[in-house]
Parts: structure tokens; C-alpha cells; sequence
């Protein structure tokens, strides 16, 4: 006999058997949160589960398909004035989940997404079930957004799964897909989706009556030895410390935090909680979360952007074969990401060498997603099956879309498309993955220019999250959507911007690298730039990123912009030189730094600077100088990008330089550094660059008014 539901906002419940099922379903909105009111929810379904004694034992799931609980309200973090706000709003849920944790035995029913507060709902509940969906993951993203869990997720996990499984996804905010969270157990069991409920029930109803306890998870003995001892913890703690430095260079608070708060855990009996109250505030209010949660928005904000401004919004097109011009390194890159993403895709090049050559390299990256078990051995050889080569355009009349990777010259470009479009049909979108040459030059020989535009996408193009869509003026709506569409299928960001010399990303790179170059020229050390800049936060420095992208690279992108631009992008002298000796940077194994065998970077190539300006006489220049120099460049460009119209929005401008050239996330991207260093105080610096480098540092028109009138880029709240 079922009970009528008793009606709640997110959460409602409904009695079967004596057993109390929550479903949360937080109504309107596409993932459930525990924003207050849901939070209420859950206090008052728990407070009748506890006083009710028809009520033995109680069970909780999503009523969003592929969605169990994204976490906290992180939208509410905004409204944080103190670090006491946030450390109120942690303790707020601590007594909630110890009362769960405490009370009539609850099975957790996991299916899709389980994110932040809601895997700490689970590590209170007493058995945990996880579906097989490949959509199903376990996570505490806190770190991501410059927090710790703040829900009891420090104190709670390390005791379910041990110290160092606990660190590590405490540290890294990783995702753990259900198979792995059953081996971590981290989850008691996984089933499939159609049987979650009637199994989560029976179980609730096992514990309820004693004739199942939960199992304490089997430590080894390695494990019990490090966890249960002081001295054990001690190393796992000193291990972990470590590593956060290596890979944070200090610069992200959150993880040392984390390690604080689950030692406190250890140290004394409710203290931890407290801790982890006190740090969770605390990292609310740093410039570190609060940019990482913009950045959060940001993104969500992007993926409902079509890049578009026209009503009605064209449907897009479906993209279901995909021809791809040139089986090099890029080319071989977007097949890697085209195939996962279900597309057929033919590759053509100039020879069967060539081809097999990008058919191997796509076999590799596929090989790399079985080795990590994110495909299985079939999944593998399906993807394989979908990528074939060519020599000549056979395959090529029934594609929906046809990416061009040939090589970077005007005259190239032409003659394949010319060659793509006598061959496809007329419905196929033209895309080119140039980084440098104008859309509009390009689909200037098209007899269908309005179906030609530019994906440019960033190399390695199965790691680099950016893809940068270039439209000119005469594209038909329906293929710039198409393009996003696609990209997002791909997994990419895609920000959409309109065409220009250096596009976005290519052009605010420019003055920064050529700046570092300048510093070269000076006699400033190779190691004292990068340095400077990977302390700024930056995850390689510009002379490093220079052989990295490859000198020859490097310099046609900076031939082009220097064209356009003028004095602003004058080319520096040292990139010159060593380009003209012949060395390429690591694909050549040779640049700035040496380079192995196997392409792995050594330390800086001494005798690089036989080439440069100034020989091997060395000066110096302060850190904090070559930062400005570097990165005020960048800041203004990207405003100048904006006055130029070739970004539709501070966001993409913000997203783009984090996304697609390593623009520190901590500090959100060049519009939001400038919101928080003030545009009266840039306009300052570049004014005093200006003066001693005349031509390159002329602060933009935007920035010059905002510094007298005091307008931001961004109003307070959400980015949208
Ligand atoms: C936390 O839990 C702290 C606790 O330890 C302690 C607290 C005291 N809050 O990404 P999508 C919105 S910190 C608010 O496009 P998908 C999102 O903005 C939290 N809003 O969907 C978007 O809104 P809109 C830790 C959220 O299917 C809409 O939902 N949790 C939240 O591609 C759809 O999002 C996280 O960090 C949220 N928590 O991906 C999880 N989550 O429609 C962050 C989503 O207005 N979330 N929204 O643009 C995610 O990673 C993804 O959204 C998720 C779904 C994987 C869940």
C-alpha cells in the first residue's frame, strides 16, 4: 500500500513498505542543488523519517534522469559578504547529514552526476548504490571553485575509503565513474539504472531489519598502517603537501586548505568539522574562488550561447560525416575527437604515407582512452572502424562538413577548396583550421563563401578544451550555429568570433610573446622570463610556449598581425634570429631548450644565445616588470579585440584566453584581471610602458574612459 505523497519544493516523499522514499527533484531548474529551500526540504523529510515510527528506514534518488545532485547552490555563494557567510552556510548542513548519519538507516541511490554536498549527502547515508550509466560519476569539485568541501566531505570520506584514495579526490576534485567508485568503496554496489529503485528499496528494507550491515570497506595492509598511525599519516599528509606545491606552484589556496582541514579531522574529536567550516569560508572570499566560480558561469553561460544574434534561432544542422583535408598533426587531431563524438570521418591527404601516418596517430590517442579505461576494447575498435583515410576525395560526396588542416598558405587554401566544393554537396559547411589567415580571404574563392567559415582548434586538439569559430559577414546563420553545435558535440568551448587578423586567441598571444622577446633582445635570461610568467600562473612561459607551438609557427603568426597592427606588434629581433638558424623548437628538437630524443624538455640550450642581440652578456630585469610587460599587452589587446568587435563579450574574451592559451583561471581571464587590478591602475602602467616603449603599449579607448568613469566589465551576480 503506497502513501499519497506529501508535497515538498525539491524533495518529495512517499512511504512503501515502512520505507520513506525521497526523490529530489528540485522542480524547473535542470540539476538538482541544495539551494536553502531544497536544504529545508531535506531537514523537514528527515525530521518525520526520525519521529515517525511507522517509518523504519529511508531511501533517496533523483528524479532527473542522469542527474542525481550537483552540490551546493554555488549560485548562492555570490551573496557571501564574509567569510563568516560562508562559514554559517557550512554549518548550517553539518548537523543535518550527522543527523542522517545518526539516524534510521538510508540507502543512497546514485544515478548520474553526484557532485560536492551531494556525494557528502551520500557518505552519511549508510549504503550507497551506483548505477552502470556510463553518465554516473562520483565527485567533490570543490577545489575547482577554489573551495573545500564544506558539507562534511573532509572528515567523512577519508574514514569511508581511507586517507589516500580521500586526498586524492579531495585534492584533485576528480570524477569517479561508478566501477572505480565500487572498487574505492566509495559506493557498496552498482546495478543497472532499470532496477536502481526496487534494489535501493530491498536494501533499505535488509538494513532496516538487521539482515544486511554495511561492510567497512577491506583496507590493505599497507593502507591500515599508513591511516591508523601518526607517523603513517604524517608521510601520506607530507606526500600530499608535496605534490599540491609541484602542481600548483602555491597559487591555488584551496588544496593546502583541504590538507589542514582533513588533518584536523585526526587531531580531535568534532574539531575537524569546525575546521572545515572555518576554511570553507575563508576560501569563499578569496579572489582565487570567486574568479573560479565566475569562470563556472562563464562557461554554462556559453554552452546556451548559439554565437548568433538572430530570432528565430536556426536548428542546427546535424553533422553525421565529416571530411578532414590534411592527416597531419591537426588534421589526425580532429578526426581523435571527431569519432568519439559518433561522426564518420574521412581523412585525406596528399599520399598513403601521409595518411597512414594520421590514421596512426588517431589509432594512438584512441589507444591512450583504452589504456585509461574511458573506452572499452570494442568501443575501441568501433571508433577505429569510423575514421578512414583517402588520397583522392573519394567519400567525399555525402559529407556534412569538411575541416580543411592543409598548410598555412592563402594560395594552399584556395586550391583545396575549390577542389572540396566541386566534389560535396552544396548543403556542406567549409570549415578551415587556419590560426592566422582571414575567413573572409579564404572564402573569398568560394562559390559558397556563406557556408565557409573558421574553425580554429588548438593543438593538441584531444587536450586543448578551446575551439575559436571564426565568421565572417556574409555567413549564413544556420552554419555558424551548425559549427557551434558541432564543436560542443565535440566537447570543445567554442566561443564564436568574427573574422580579423590573429582572430582572438593568436592575437593577443602576439604582443605578449613578442614582449618576452623584446626582453630577450634586452639580454633578459630565457629562464627569468618563462620563470616570471609561471609565477604569474601561466602553465608554460612565453619563450617555452614558443618551441612548444614551434618557432616557424610562432613567427608567420606574429608576420601577420605585425602587418596588421603595426608598431604595436613589431617583431622582436631574438625569434628572428634563432628561427633563421634553423631551429624549430621541441618538434625540431631544438629551440630555447634542449630537447631528448623522445621530445622531453631539458634545461635552457646555453648556446641559443650566441644567436640573440646581446650575445651570452646577461641583464636583468625585475619579475614584476617582465609580468607587466608581458601580460599588460595581452590585457590591452584583448580590450582592443573587443573595441574591434572581434569578441561578442568580455565572457568569450575571458574564457577564450583561459581556455585556449593558458590564461591563469585563478585570476578569470584579461577582462576580469583588469576588474580586479582597476582600469585606472592599468591605464596607469601601460601609459608608463608607453613612455618607454613608444608605439606598443597605447591604452586602449575602452580602458582610458572606464579608468575616469569607473565602469567594469562585468556587473555583479552571475556572468551571462
Ligand atoms: C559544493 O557542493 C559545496 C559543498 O561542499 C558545501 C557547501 C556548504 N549550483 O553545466 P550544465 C546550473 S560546491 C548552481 O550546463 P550539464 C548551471 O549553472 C558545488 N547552479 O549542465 C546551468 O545553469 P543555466 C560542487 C548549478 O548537464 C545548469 O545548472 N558542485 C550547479 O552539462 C545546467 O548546467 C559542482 O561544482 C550548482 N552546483 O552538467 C558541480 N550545477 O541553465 C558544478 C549546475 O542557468 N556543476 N548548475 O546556465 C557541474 O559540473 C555541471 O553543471 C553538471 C551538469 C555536471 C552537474
Amino acid at each position: 500500500m503506497t502513501a499519497p505523497a506529501i508535497a515538498q519544493r525539491a524533495i518529495t516523499m512517499q512511504v512503501e513498505r515502512g520505507i520513506a522514499v525521497l526523490t529530489f527533484d528540485a522542480p524547473g531548474a535542470p540539476v538538482n542543488t541544495f539551494t536553502a529551500a531544497a536544504q529545508q526540504d531535506l531537514r523537514s523529510a528527515f525530521e518525520t523519517i526520525q519521529r515517525d515510527p511507522a517509518i523504519r528506514a529511508a531511501v533517496i534518488l533523483s528524479g532527473k534522469r542522469g542527474n542525481f545532485i550537483a552540490g551546493a547552490d554555488i549560485e548562492a555563494f555570490l551573496d557571501f559578504r564574509t567569510a563568516e557567510d560562508g562559514e554559517a552556510a557550512s554549518c548550517a548542513g553539518h548537523p543535518d547529514f550527522a543527523a542522517i548519519e545518526k539516524g534510521k538507516p538510508v540507502v543512497c541511490a546514485i544515478d548520474g552526476g553526484c557532485l560536492g554536498g551531494g556525494t557528502e549527502l551520500a557518505h552519511a547515508c549508510h549504503w550507497r548504490i551506483a548505477t552502470d550509466r556510463s553518465k554516473t560519476a562520483v565527485s567533490l569539485p570543490e577545489v575547482q571553485l577554489g573551495i573545500i568541501p564544506g558539507a562534511g566531505g573532509t572528515q567523512r570520506l577519508p574514514a569511508l575509503i581511507g586517507l589516500q584514495a580521500a586526498l586524492e579526490m579531495i585534492l584533485t576534485g576528480k570524477t569517479v565513474r561508478a566501477k572505480k567508485a565500487l572498487q574505492l568503496g566509495l559506493v557498496d554496489e552498482m546495478v543497472h539504472p532499470s532496477i536502481l529503485r526496487r534494489v535501493a528499496l530491498q536494501r533499505a528494507l535488509e538494513l532496516a531489519d538487521g539482515t544486511r550491515q554495511r561492510e567497512a570497506k577491506h583496507k590493505g595492509a599497507g593502507e591500515m598502517l599508513l591511516d591508523e598511525n601518526p607517523i603513517g599519516r604524517a608521510i601520506v599528509f607530507r606526500k600530499a603537501r608535496e605534490g599540491v606545491l609541484a602542481k600548483t606552484k602555491g597559487l591555488y589556496p584551496a588544496p593546502l586548505a583541504a590538507l589542514d582541514a582533513v588533518a584536523a579531522g585526526y587531531t580531535s574529536d568534532g574539531d575537524g568539522y569546525q575546521t572545515e567550516a572555518r576554511l570553507f569560508g575563508e576560501l569563499a572570499m578569496t579572489p582565487e574562488s570567486q574568479e573560479l566560480v565566475f569562470l563556472f558561469f562563464a562557461t554554462t553561460a556559453l554552452k546556451r550561447d548559439m554565437g548568433v544574434e538572430v530570432s528565430p534561432l536556426p536548428k542546427p544542422l546535424p553533422v553525421e560525416r565529416l571530411g578532414i583535408l590534411g592527416a597531419g598533426f591537426m588534421g589526425a587531431g580532429i578526426a581523435s575527437v571527431a569519432s568519439p563524438a559518433g561522426t564518420i570521418v574521412r581523412m585525406k591527404d596528399a599520399d598513403t604515407a601521409r595518411v597512414a601516418q594520421g590514421l596512426a596517430a588517431v589509432r594512438e590517442v584512441m589507444r591512450e582512452k583504452l589504456v585509461k579505461k574511458q573506452v572499452t576494447r570494442p568501443q575501441f575498435d568501433d571508433l577505429l572502424l569510423s575514421v578512414s583515410g583517402t588520397t583522392d576525395y573519394s567519400g567525399f560526396g555525402n559529407v556534412d562538413m569538411v575541416i580543411e588542416a592543409v598548410f598555412e598558405d592563402l594560395q594552399v587554401k584556395h586550391q583545396v577548396l575549390r577542389e572540396i566544393e566541386a566534389v560535396v554537396p552544396p548543403r556542406t559547411i567549409v570549415a578551415s583550421n587556419t590560426s592566422t589567415i582571414p575567413i573572409s580571404r579564404i572564402a573569398s574563392a568560394s562559390v559558397r563563401p556563406e557556408r565557409v567559415l573558421g574553425m580554429h582548434f588548438f593543438s593538441p586538439v584531444h587536450k586543448m578544451p578551446l575551439l575559436e569559430i571564426i565568421t565572417h559577414d556574409g555567413n549564413d546563420p544556420q552554419v555558424v550555429v551548425s559549427a557551434v553545435s558541432y564543436g560542443r558535440m565535440l566537447g570543445k568551448t567554442v566561443i564564436v568570433v568574427r573574422d580579423g587578423p590573429g582572430f582572438y586567441a593568436n592575437r593577443v598571444l602576439s604582443p605578449y610573446v613578442n614582449a618576452a622577446g623584446l626582453l630577450l633582445d634586452e639580454g633578459v635570461s630565457i629562464e627569468s622570463i618563462d620563470d616570471a610568467l609561471v609565477k604569474f600562473g601561466f602553465p608554460v612561459g612565453p619563450i617555452t610556449l614558443v618551441d612548444e607551438v614551434g618557432l616557424d609557427v610562432a613567427t608567420k603568426a606574429g608576420a601577420i598581425v605585425a602587418e596588421a597592427f603595426g608598431a604595436r606588434m613589431a617583431p622582436n629581433e631574438s625569434i628572428q634570429r634563432v628561427i633563421r638558424s634553423g631551429r624549430l623548437g621541441r618538434k625540431g628538437k631544438r629551440g630555447f631548450y634542449l630537447y631528448d630524443d623522445d621530445g622531453r624538455k631539458g634545461g635552457v640550450d646555453a648556446s641559443v644565445y650566441d644567436l640573440l642581440p646581446t650575445g651570452q652578456k646577461r641583464t636583468t630585469v625585475p619579475a614584476e616588470r617582465i609580468v607587466q610587460r608581458c601580460v599588460y599587452a595581452m590585457l590591452n589587446e584583448a580590450v582592443l579585440c573587443l573595441e574591434d568587435g572581434i569578441l561578442r563579450s568580455p565572457r568569450d574574451g575571458d574564457i577564450g584566453a583561459v581556455f585556449g592559451i593558458g590564461f591563469p583561471p585563478f585570476r578569470g581571464g584579461p577582462f576580469r584581471h583588469i576588474g580586479r587590478v582597476g582600469a585606472r591602475a592599468v591605464v596607469e602602467t601601460l601609459d608608463e610602458l608607453e613612455r618607454e616603449f613608444p608605439g606598443r603599449y597605447q591604452a586602449a579607448r575602452t580602458l582610458r574612459a572606464m579608468a575616469v568613469s569607473g565602469a567594469q566589465f562585468y556587473s555583479a551576480g552571475k556572468p551571462v
